[in-house]
């Protein structure tokens, strides 16, 4: 882990992602560390937890209605990332402190979405479920990692094919075919939200718009409930004793760009509710767009390892990647027979070391109105001293948090210290080697971030 060479993600000519070769720019962010993740693919790989996880899923959503999709390449254009979903230019989701660029036209998906536009047109079945690897720079936590995996799912009717061109009709009917469940939901959700989630207007009637959350609200739950039926019985398969506390879920309104009106699940995990998935109905501008303005559905986007850590009680989203046969064998069978599905069980938890890092931001001078020159630190982001640590390190930090941080009083220069928490999954981290990395890890901040050491 400590022989990464400490040069910043290097601007080269071209890449490679599964095969083929992209021109890169001075967009280029992306670390060998994640460019090596791309070739991975874990929802692809049978008995792999995020694997099982879709099996599931998937079955609640059955072909031929929904057909999947499971092999997209994980470049995408920014187009298809965000403007075809209706971001705007300004949105946050967009900088390079948030996204991977490949070039400036060209990223790392940040999310399933990105193909929705393609498979509204493409318009092969009434519905669709697409799995598949995403990128995020963001925070470093034990639910957090630049790579993680989605599911997509997307159901429509088209008017012009309903009897009657009956769509409420049409949707109660397949409403009526889903099974019930009798878990409690809570929905304290006005139906829409002027400002932040309106009734199409012009494009559904708010009958329409109803049948639709409806029909999205029932299909999600009996897939959650289905998740929550399986992690008991893996529970129980332990534990005869595992006495089981009641699921609850519930609804709360959410913003998307790309859906009108829109939820997120929540369920209640662990003394707190833990957010599951975004949904809502499709905005029409984006059927409109695909050549399908007849269409009217609804779309969800869900965290397959954030199902999949409830689903088999995984602590920390590093296992997912790893390798070791302690996990790997765990779940050996599943595939083929998810009735075998156990709880995951942890080795042994190896020794936490903490090591704080101190700093003072790069003073960027310019000059101020009374002539005098005044710091600034206007460039730096968060995200830049996470992935500094991930590339580092590896796999080796369970967590970093902000620990201080003020502004000098005379000179306005800004200072920083995140706790950095060193935490091997596979072995006892001596204190040699953690001073090693983190001495490591000061120098590339110091080159990289242009910051101070304190
Ligand atoms: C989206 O990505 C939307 N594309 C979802 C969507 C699709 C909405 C279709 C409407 C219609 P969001 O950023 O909230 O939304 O991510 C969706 C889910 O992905 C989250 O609920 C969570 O389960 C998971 N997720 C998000 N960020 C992370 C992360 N850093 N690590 C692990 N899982 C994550
Ligand atoms: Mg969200």
């Amino acid at each position: 882990t400590s022989s990464l060479s400490h040069a910043a993600p290097k601007a080269r000519a071209n890449i490679e992602v599964n095969g083929k070769t992209y021109a890169t720019d001075l967009m280029y962010n992306v670390p060998p560390n994640v460019l090596a993740s791309t070739s991975r693919k874990l929802h692809l790989q049978k008995d792999h937890p995020v694997y099982i996880t879709r099996q599931i899923i998937e079955s609640k959503f059955p072909a031929p209605t929904y057909k999947y999709h499971n092999t997209f390449d994980p470049v995408v254009s920014v187009h298809e990332n965000f403007d075809s979903l209706g971001f705007p230019p300004d949105h946050p989701g967009r900088s390079r402190s948030d996204t991977y660029y490949i070039n400036k036209d060209t990223l790392l998906r940040t999310h399933t979405s990105a193909h929705q536009a393609q498979l509204f047109r493409a318009s092969e079945s009434d519905g669709f479920l697409i799995s598949a690897d995403v990128y995020r720079r963001d925070e470093v936590d034990r639910s957090h990692y630049p790579v993680f995996h989605q599911m997509e799912g997307a159901r429509v009717w088209d008017r012009e094919k309903v009897p009657n061109g009956d769509i409420v009709a049409a949707i109660y009917e397949d409403l009526a075919r889903l099974p019930t469940h009798d878990v409690k939901v809570e929905d304290d959700s006005p139906a829409f939200d002027a400002e932040r989630n309106p009734l199409q207007d012009g494009h559904h009637s708010a009958a329409e718009a109803e049948a639709v959350a409806k029909h999205l609200k029932r299909s999600l739950e009996l897939m959650v409930v289905e998740i929550f039926t399986r992690a008991k019985a893996a529970a129980a398969r332990q534990d005869p004793d595992f006495v089981d506390e009641p699921l609850r879920v519930r609804w709360v309104e959410a913003y998307f760009p790309f859906t009108s009106p829109s939820w997120e699940m929540e369920v209640y995990y662990q003394g707190d509710w833990l957010e599951v998935l975004g949904s809502g109905v499709v905005k029409q501008e984006l059927l409109i767009n695909a050549g399908v303005p007849s269409q009217v559905g609804w779309a969800f986007g869900i965290g397959l390892e954030r199902i999949a850590m409830l689903l088999f009680q995984i602590p920390d989203i590093r296992l997912f990647w790893s390798q070791d046969k302690r996990f790997i064998s765990q779940f050996v069978g599943v595939s083929d027979d998810l009735d075998q599905m156990k709880r995951f069980v942890p080795f042994s938890k190896y020794p936490a070391c903490c090591r704080d890092v101190a700093f003072w931001l790069p003073s960027t001078s310019s000059s101020a109105a009374g002539g005098g020159t005044k710091a600034s630190s206007h460039d730096f982001h968060e995200n830049d001293v996470m992935e500094v640590i991930r590339e580092i390190t590896g796999d080796t930090v369970e967590d970093v948090k902000l620990v201080d941080s003020f502004t000098h009083p005379g000179t306005g220069r800004k200072s920083m210290c995140y706790r950095i928490n060193y935490r091997s999954l596979v072995k006892t981290l001596t204190n040699r080697e953690t001073n090693k990395l983190h001495a490591e890890v000061l120098q590339a901040m110091v080159e990289r971030l242009g910051v101070e050491i304190r």
